[in-house]
């Protein structure tokens, strides 16, 4: 099984490094399930691609992680060897440093503050921020709001005291966990399931759809509205295939990326309310909390993970976005 693997990955390096390419089909990686609005909206983007370069470019979709987990699609992207990944911006926080900002704890007043900062200037300038590191950012998709769940119930940040909670593999998501209180897990979003049902881990966060899709909401019951953090989604491209590309086919690929993303906002929309039927109807309680005390305890990472003034000075544009 190990060699096969093997093979595959070494035909598309082979695929990857050979010279310019004029057309062909792209390979791309997301976590997600087939039917989940993030990998509906590739295969869009991928009709779209298709159909305006007369057939010359395509994608094929690799979802459910069958490309690995979020941080080895990272990798693999940079060397060239995926040509699209689309990836929460938390696996990126350590490697594009501008990616902290927005991933931010209570930042954003609202998912439409949210989509204001994003859509605007300072979306593109984090977009930019990725060539640096062997990528290049194409568009944003949405992700929801993030909110604690565990078996427990969760009112106030005590009620997470020494809980084991699962967080994405980010230092600053570390840290929003140990200021309250609890002990961080970083685990791949792949291995959380049967760190829930086992209870080797007592809860995670994130937004009701992935709760949903991967199952927690089976083990983790109690699911407290503390939408932490909006961090959104990012669809990159390798600047390994990049740089052999005309700016034409830059430029088409940029675009059909960016075109995928309002019917994606229209299916995240309905799967936000979609999901959170399925999971009240199994029994979880949604619960809304008092977010301030929350927000307080995080308050003090800003200085600490915003504490570049380049990084202060994005975090003081971005609220100040009306
Ligand atoms: C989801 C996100 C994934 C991944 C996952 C996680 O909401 O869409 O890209 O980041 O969360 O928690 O690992």
């Amino acid at each position: 099984m190990l060699g096969r693997i093997g093979i595959v990955w070494a035909l598309l390096l082979v695929a990857a490094a050979s010279g310019p390419a004029f057309g062909r089909e792209l390979r791309v990686a997301d976590t997600h399930a087939e039917d989940y609005p993030t990998v509906q909206a590739l295969v869009h983007m991928g009709k779209l691609l298709a159909e305006r370069s007369g057939g010359r470019w395509s994608l094929k979709v690799f979802h459910s992680r069958q490309l690995g987990e979020e941080k080895e699609t990272i990798r693999r992207a940079q060397v060239g060897a995926i040509d699209l990944i689309r990836v929460n911006l938390a696996p990126f926080n350590e490697l594009v440093p501008e990616t902290i900002v927005p991933s931010l704890p209570f930042l954003f007043r609202s998912v439409d503050h949210m989509h204001r900062v994003m859509d605007g200037p300072i979306g593109a300038e984090i977009l930019a921020a990725f060539e640096k590191h062997g990528l290049v950012g194409l568009a944003y998709y949405d992700s929801g709001a993030r909110s604690f769940y565990s078996y427990r119930q969760i009112r106030r940040p005590a009620d997470l005291a020494g809980l084991r909670i699962r967080v994405q593999q980010s230092p600053l998501f570390m840290a929003m966990v140990e200021a309250l209180g609890a002990a961080p897990v970083p685990l791949a979003y792949g291995q959380v399931e049967v760190g829930l049902s086992s209870g080797a881990i007592d809860g995670a966060e994130n937004n009701i759809p992935s709760y949903h899709e991967a199952g927690h909401y089976r083990a983790a019951t109690h699911y407290a509205l503390t939408e932490h953090t909006m961090a959104p989604e990012v669809l990159a491209v390798s600047k390994v295939l990049w740089d052999t590309l005309s700016p034409e086919d830059q430029a088409l690929i940029r675009k059909a990326a960016r075109d995928s993303a309002p019917l994606m906002r229209r299916w995240w929309d309905e799967r936000e309310d979609s999901a959170r039927t399925i999971v009240t109807r199994a029994g979880t309680m949604v619960e809304t909390v008092d977010k301030a005390p929350f927000a307080q305890a995080m308050r003090p990472l800003y200085d600490r993970f915003a504490a570049d003034p380049a990084l202060k000075d994005l975090v003081r544009r971005v609220q100040a976005v009306e």
